[in-house]
């Protein structure tokens, strides 16, 4: 039986990580049976992140690299009858949301001061005091280095939004009115997508990018498509007061700079 590691369930969704979210989307939409362990730590991981599996003695850590284990050892449903040219721009659009999207929902949820409370508590609030300030300045001093050399905190917040915007429109176009990315059926990259989507549009999160219109049409379509297979992630009520507080905020933002609804770049 496949062992799936990943976080604990967050913020009304199965995992607040896209990673682990894509390979359980994945595992589902291959209807490949697994157990699950659920952590609020990967430092204990193969390579200190998740998600990662253990599948017949042998681990494999990273979504991207499973994906390719288990289509490897369980054949690939999800490619049957998929031409190359699809393949090649299910895998790129993935690798955007992956590379560069990912780094947007990153810095909202951990470098905007209202929602970096929301993650310190959800994730170091039962550490007692003393010790908890000074984890929880250490990783965020840790992130700041990471996003640093990444490069995307040396553009503006405006710039950044920008950047995330541009990037689920590209996913969106491509996604158009059909159900799954490449047309009737789910394939691997329906995965990544919904993932991504889903994060985007999840309380108490949002940002320019997670309000944008199209993107919220675009995950409602993934829900209807999805018939079940897809999730329709809980909302998670308790999160509604800071949701509406910083809603407003982003909404002001967008009037000032951000021409959500018309194009950009
Ligand atoms: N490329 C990896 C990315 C995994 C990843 O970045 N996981 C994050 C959560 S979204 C993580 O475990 N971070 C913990 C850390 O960096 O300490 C994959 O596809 O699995």
């Amino acid at each position: 039986m496949i062992e799936f590691h990943k976080f604990v369930p967050q913020f009304g969704m199965r995992d607040a990580s896209p990673f682990c979210l894509k390979l359980e989307t994945y595992l589902r939409l291959a209807e490949l049976a697994h157990v699950k362990t659920q952590l609020m730590d990967p430092s204990e991981a193969p390579k200190q992140k998740l998600p990662y599996i253990v599948d017949d003695g042998e681990t494999i850590a990273d979504s991207a690299l499973c994906i390719s284990y288990l289509k490897k050892k369980y054949g690939d449903p999800l490619g049957e009858g998929l031409s190359p040219d699809q393949k090649a721009l299910g895998h790129a659009l993935c690798v955007m949301l992956e590379e560069r999207t990912y780094w947007v929902m990153f810095y909202t949820r951990w470098m905007m001061p209202d929602y970096q409370k929301i993650v310190l508590e959800a994730w170091f609030g039962a550490v007692p005091a003393p010790m908890r300030d000074e984890i929880t300045k250490k990783v965020i001093e840790d992130m700041k280095v990471g996003l640093r050399a990444q490069g995307l905190s040396r553009h503006s917040e405006d710039e950044i939004f920008q950047f995330g915007i541009a990037d689920v429109r590209a996913f969106e176009d491509a996604l158009g009115d059909k159900p799954y990315l490449l047309g009737d059926r789910p394939a691997e990259y329906d995965a990544t997508g919904y993932a991504f989507l889903a994060n985007f549009c999840a309380k108490p999160f949002t940002s320019p990018v997670g309000i944008c219109r199209k993107l919220q049409a675009a995950h409602r379509l993934y829900r209807a498509g999805g018939k079940g297979r897809l999730w329709l992630e809980r909302r998670a009520k308790k999160w509604g007061p800071v949701f509406r507080k910083t809603r407003r905020a982003v909404k002001n933002l967008e009037h000032r700079s951000i021409p959500i609804n018309r194009p950009m770049l």
